[in-house]
């Protein structure tokens, strides 16, 4: 597994750096998620049980972005999966040189998914387009459900919010229905799954959405 340090871009325009990237990606048939979270939130988890049940039919990659270590691409690793670890130099987000350069280091493999895991922290992964063609969020149970409230960019720019750790439900009061309200809300389109990533609940509908994302990246 490659560890590659990052340092921020400095272009004209993210924004136009990462819509040449999202048509490549699309030519290539590649679905790039930007999945975005709170520290601990259940990223990694997520995407560890996500590949078990979907790597004999695509082939998977993932980009772990973190400040510092190593820890979650050798997860990654340990099922299977290509992953890459991307230091980010301190800062906060991935931008779109950033995921290029660590596209770069998955090298010529044509991959059908390949899952970008943002720095984790509500803020600063928002504002930056990284060129990935959807951007996934959680929301754990135990965070609260009026994270909608508090950061409101977030689940703005999302296309899909997943609420995880929903095991863990009976012990917090988190109030689905008014976290799901908060989110139409500020983005009446977001894809609404629950999951528990502990005990497989909730995992069908969101793996059916992200089989059909996969699906119609390559039709487009
Ligand atoms: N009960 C329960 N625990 C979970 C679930 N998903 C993740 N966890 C736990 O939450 C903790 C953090 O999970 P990670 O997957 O490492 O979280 P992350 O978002 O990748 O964290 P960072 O990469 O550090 O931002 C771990 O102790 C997991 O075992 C879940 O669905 N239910
Ligand atoms: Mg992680």
């Amino acid at each position: 597994m490659r560890i590659i340090e990052l340092k921020e871009t400095v272009t004209a325009s993210n924004d136009r750096d990462a819509a040449i990237l999202r048509k490549e990606l699309t030519n290539k048939g590649t679905l790039l998620i930007n999945l975005m979270a709170s520290p601990g939130a259940g990223k990694t988890t997520l995407l560890e049980r996500t590949i078990r049940d979907l790597k004999d039919r695509f082939n998977i990659a993932v980009m772990e972005a973190d400040v510092d270590s190593d820890v979650d691409a050798v997860r990654i690793e340990k099922l299977g999966a290509k992953a890459v670890q991307a230091h980010t130099g301190g800062m906060c987000h991935m931008d779109a040189g950033m995921t290029r350069a660590a596209l770069d280091e998955l090298g010529d493999e044509r991959f059908d998914l390949v899952v970008l895991e943002n720095v984790g922290n509500l803020i600063c992964p928002a504002e930056f387009d990284t060129g990935a063609q959807k951007r996934v969020m959680l929301l754990s149970v135990p965070e609260g459900d009026d994270k909608p409230l508090k950061y409101p960019l977030m689940f703005t720019v999302s296309d899909v919010l997943i609420l995880t750790k929903t095991d863990v439900a009976p012990y917090f009061d988190f109030d689905f229905e008014a976290c799901k309200r908060r989110a139409r809300g500020l983005n009446p389109n977001i894809e609404i799954f629950e999951v528990s990533a502990k005990t497989g609940e909730g995992f069908e509908a969101w793996e059916a959405w992200l089989e059909k994302a996969v699906r119609e990246t390559k039709e487009n």
